[in-house]
């Protein structure tokens, strides 16, 4: 009888414990992200618009003198664009409502360099508000890019430029509804027209338009707008515009070094492991050699295989994908550019679609109770995730699967609302009685929010992941493997 008794006390010890310990959450390794920055990244792709004087005048950056009455787009319709976006897949799209040259492409109050003074709707039109509602309409995001750097005022260089740019920044913050991303150029300063001055101008890129009172205005007005530059803050440059982020690809930055127009780009295209500010790598490229439209590269558009390439180097990398379109004359995304975007949406879900290791069972070597069971990594949900133990930055995952299957690629995601976390990994494969490694030309480093990691085609029923090292404790909220062809 008290054997009996001792037993179930400490079977209940037993059970309390293990209950404790299912509850226990893992507690967050810093940096972490904002709620809005979690789910911006969940979009995944989103596109780029470059379209204004440029596109008339066969140029990339406008000296800032380009005749308004050269923007005449006959065909234009912003839900074309939109249309378009939606079936590659894209979630949202910032415009260049505002590029180098100056020219503003709704009817600001503050300038005469404006829509307004266009043949376009007989100076009515509005294209941050024609965008913008098709966006609404079309159930995708919208953002805006307003360039720094303004090559069209006199004032550019004086404290009344900034007034103004401040002002305009206000326009678009405050008429247009919500936005999801405000960028900020790093490229400022140089020669241009400048009221007729026509010289160069150089300022000082750090200090000049005093970032961190423009920042707070748009965390006033937009306080869920992610803010794209260089150094931040809310995510940054990748430090090139090939679309091309590193394999080893942390989501910090040290904010005390950074700034828009930081020198030491290619610090970017990794990030700062020991930063302190979260600000995940956004990919920006052209689905064309050019930002804006020019004719002559209407055959150079990229193509499914290019684009398809660029996905796994951009999402595949923790990163995220922001694809530029330059809409042609007529005021239309281009049907090259459309029929190649629209085939390597297909192309990417064609690939991704099956994840091999949907009914594997799962076996880890460590985990923190039944809530964080790796059950979880194979649910699709990114809310539930596998967990170690507190003092456990390494641990492997086993999948067995029912048969042999051929395998060329694993889709790995960390739970980020707690933190970016996993420093090195191997993927094994079991074959002729061991395990060997993959083959694989990519690092095996940092994770983040997705890591796919190509490799050449093995056939198993067993495959692992073996996390090596971590800033904590592991929290993995899928692991999918799959045959791309
Ligand atoms: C660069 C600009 O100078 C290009 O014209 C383009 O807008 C690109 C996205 O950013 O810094």
């Amino acid at each position: 009888m008290k054997r009996y008794y001792i037993k179930s006390v400490l079977a209940l010890l037993s059970l309390s414990f293990y209950s404790c310990n299912e509850v226990t959450s893992p507690s967050p390794v810093y940096p972490l992200p904002t709620k809005a920055q979690v789910e911006w990244q969940k979009m995944e792709t989103y596109a780029f618009v470059h379209f204004g004087l440029n596109t008339f005048n066969d140029s990339e950056w406008g000296y800032g003198d380009s005749d308004p009455a050269t923007f005449n787009p006959a065909r234009l319709d912003c839900e074309q664009w939109v249309k378009t976006f939606v079936n590659t897949g894209m979630k949202g799209v910032i415009l260049t409502a505002k590029h180098h040259d100056g020219f503003c492409l709704w009817p600001t109050k503050l300038t005469e360099y404006c829509i307004r003074n266009t043949p376009y709707k007989n100076g009515k039109g509005d294209l941050v508000r024609e965008l913008s509602e098709a966006c609404k309409k079309y159930g995708i995001k919208f953002g805006i890019y307003l360039s720094p750097w303004d090559r069209n005022r006199a004032d550019y260089g004086t404290e009344e430029y900034i007034e103004y740019y401040n002002k305009q920044l206000e326009e678009l913050l405050t008429n247009y509804g919500d936005l999801f991303e405000v960028w900020f150029d790093g490229a400022n300063g140089g020669d241009g027209w400048y009221g007729g001055a026509k010289e160069m101008r150089r300022i000082d890129k750090r200090n000049y338009y005093d970032f961190p009172n423009l920042f707070a205005k748009v965390n006033k007005y937009q306080p869920d707008a992610v803010i794209f530059s260089d150094g931040g803050t809310g995510c940054r440059w990748v430090g090139n515009e090939k679309g091309i982020a590193g394999e080893t690809n942390w989501s910090f930055l040290r904010s005390v070094d950074v700034y828009p127009g930081y020198p030491n780009h290619w610090e970017l295209n990794s990030g700062h492991e020991d930063g302190d500010q979260w600000s995940a790598g956004e990919c920006d490229v052209s689905i064309r050699p050019g930002w804006f439209y020019h004719p002559e590269e209407d055959e150079k558009v990229k193509t499914v295989d290019e684009l398809t390439e660029l996905y796994y180097c951009s999402v595949g990398r923790n990163a995220t994908l922001l694809l530029n379109f330059p809409v042609d004359r007529n005021g239309l995304v281009h049907p090259t550019d459309s029929v190649n975007a629209v085939d390597f949406y297909k192309n990417i879900k064609k690939q991704l679609n099956n994840n091999i290791l949907a009914d594997a069972s799962v076996y880890v070597s460590d985990y923190r109770g039944r809530k964080y069971s790796p059950k979880n990594v194979c649910d699709g949900n990114f809310d539930t995730y596998w967990a170690t133990n507190d003092s456990v930055p390494s641990a492997t995952i086993e999948f067995t699967l029912p048969h042999q299957r051929k395998i060329n690629s694993l889709l790995i995601q960390e739970y980020i609302p707690l933190g970016q976390r996993v420093k090195s990994f191997r993927i094994e494969y079991y074959d002729n009685g061991k395990w060997n490694s993959v083959k694989t030309k990519e690092k095996t480093t940092t994770v983040g929010y997705k890591r796919i990691v190509r490799f050449e085609e093995i056939t198993t029923d067993k495959i692992r992941v073996m996390f090596e090292d971590a800033r904590g404790c592991l929290c993995i909220s899928s692991v999918e493997a799959y045959r791309i062809l």
